[in-house]
């Protein structure tokens, strides 16, 4: 199955983003992540036999130990890719707090024997995919928001020809 860890995103935090992504849909074609799929992912573990589920949902839970509230906040838009093919995304600070977990987190997934895609993590939440950015002059501001998060889940992809789904399998919650 197709697995990824990711921190879903505290309602002030979505409720920003969905302004963001209707502001986009005014101006950019391309294909929106529907407002239930916005997500944080640190680790992408791709293909993973089911019976190492609980593995990896023991690796969560000790890289969460002890862990308090990460104190977060929307940041700006950012790109991945260029011209009718991009991913648009909008960037998550949280003063280095989202960078040590998902530093724990692969450490964790290390230990286990789990393999995960080892891109340098940054921290951001895809707002839409196949962005034709072609013939656009500016972007619209994105919408801010703060918001505290606390819990990470392991979800398993559903890949579908009108878009992934996204199951929870595994929340760990440290609040
Ligand atoms: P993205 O949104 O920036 O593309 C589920 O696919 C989640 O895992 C998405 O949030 C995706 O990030 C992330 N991800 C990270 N590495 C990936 C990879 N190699 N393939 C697919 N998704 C990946």
């Amino acid at each position: 199955m197709r697995l990824f860890v990711a921190a879903e995103l505290p309602y002030e935090m979505a409720e920003a983003m969905g302004e963001t992504i209707a502001n986009l849909r005014d101006c950019v074609r391309g294909r929106f992540v529907a407002s239930a799929n916005l997500h944080l992912t640190l680790a992408f573990l791709g293909e993973v036999d089911a019976f190492r589920v609980d593995d990896a949902a023991a690796a969560m839970q000790r890289a969460c130990e002890g862990r308090g509230p990460i104190e977060a906040e929307l940041g700006e838009l950012g790109a991945f890719g260029s011209g009718r093919r991009v991913v648009l995304w909008q960037g998550v600070e949280s003063g280095g707090s989202l960078e040590g977990l998902a530093s724990e987190l692969r450490d964790e997934l290390d230990r286990a024997g789990l393999s995960y895609d080892a891109k340098p993590f940054l921290p951001h939440v895809t707002l839409m995919r196949n962005a034709d950015l072609t013939r656009i002059v500016s972007l619209p501001t994105a919408a801010v928001a703060q918001g505290s998060i606390e819990r990470i889940t392991l979800f398993r992809s559903h890949l579908a020809p009108d878009g992934a789904s996204y199951e929870p399998l595994e929340t760990v919650e440290w609040e």
